[in-house]
């Protein structure tokens, strides 16, 4: 069940994302983000800055996020069935913070090339305009890539504050999701999101992405775990998945991809941002 049916897939093509999708119940979100609490609480800088990424490397229950069938039959309907796992991050927004992520199209600064791919943002709390959710600029992923102004300003939640200028407000979706609901969207649509005004978190859990095994990452390297199919064309090297949380060799294998992420991320800048 879940392949992505002839409206959504109808969607996906006109506007550059698919949402709502529903995955798991909000009982499971509320043990996910327990979890994600627990290492914060046992390990306060472990998911800080650039150690938000690949927490599904730490967390079986993020890892089992990240390999749930339903959110891989969607997938499978976008990219084919030969689906790897290219790296997470975790989108927290706390209250009394102000983060927020600029306008942003994902294939302008992730390297991986064909755009053979698609990022999932699995709602671990509810998301919605009160707390910031993700707004799409409906149909911008038909467009070329556009120039991104680097901005490195404060609060926000990119690593170099990429910015596209002029986003028609009137035209951008809010992707409204309740904990356990997913939405999937497209490389090139542009995307950002606002300030938390409420007195909760705001914690979105993203792959990002999956990939298909033809994908190349072209600005450095990225280990992958295979998700479903076969892998052809082994372009990447393989991480196992996780056994149990807070494992101190995962731990060790987390760091070292989040370096390469660095790489990737930073690759040609002069300067560094807090991500
Ligand atoms: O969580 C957010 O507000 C933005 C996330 C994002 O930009 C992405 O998933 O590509």
């Amino acid at each position: 069940m879940t392949y992505l049916s002839s409206n959504q897939l109808k969607q996906y093509e006109d506007e550059g994302f698919v949402s709502p999708i529903n995955i798991f119940s909000k009982d499971k979100a509320k043990k996910i983000r327990d979890e994600i609490e627990l290492i914060e609480k046992e390990m306060p800088e472990e998911l800080e800055k650039s150690g938000r990424y690949n927490a599904h490397l730490i967390s079986p229950l993020l890892d089992e996020v990240a390999h749930n069938s339903k959110i891989l039959n969607a997938v499978e309907s976008l990219i084919g069935k030969n689906i790897l796992i290219c790296s997470t991050t975790l989108f927290i927004k706390n209250p009394n913070e102000k983060g927020f992520v600029s306008y942003h199209q994902d294939a302008k600064y992730i390297g991986l090339e064909p755009l053979n791919w698609v990022t999932a943002w699995v709602a671990i709390t509810d998301s919605n305009e009160h707390n910031g959710c993700m707004r799409m600029w409906s149909g911008s992923h038909k467009d070329d890539l556009k120039i991104h102004d680097q901005k490195f300003n404060e609060g926000n939640l990119l690593t170099r504050g990429q910015t596209v200028k002029n986003v028609p407000k009137e035209k951008t979706k809010a992707l409204i999701l309740k904990a356990g609901q997913m939405s999937l969207h497209h490389p090139k649509v542009v995307h950002g999101s606002d300030i938390n005004h409420s007195n909760d978190r705001r914690i979105g859990f993203v792959i990002q992405s999956y990939i298909g095994t033809n994908v190349k990452q072209v600005l450095g390297k990225n280990s992958v775990q295979l998700a479903r199919g076969i892998d052809k064309f082994n372009f990447h090297e393989r991480i196992e998945r996780t056994k149990s949380l807070m494992n101190k060799n995962d731990l060790k294998i987390k760091k070292k991809e989040n370096d390469y992420l660095q790489e990737i991320f930073y690759r040609g800048s002069e300067k560094k941002g807090t991500y």
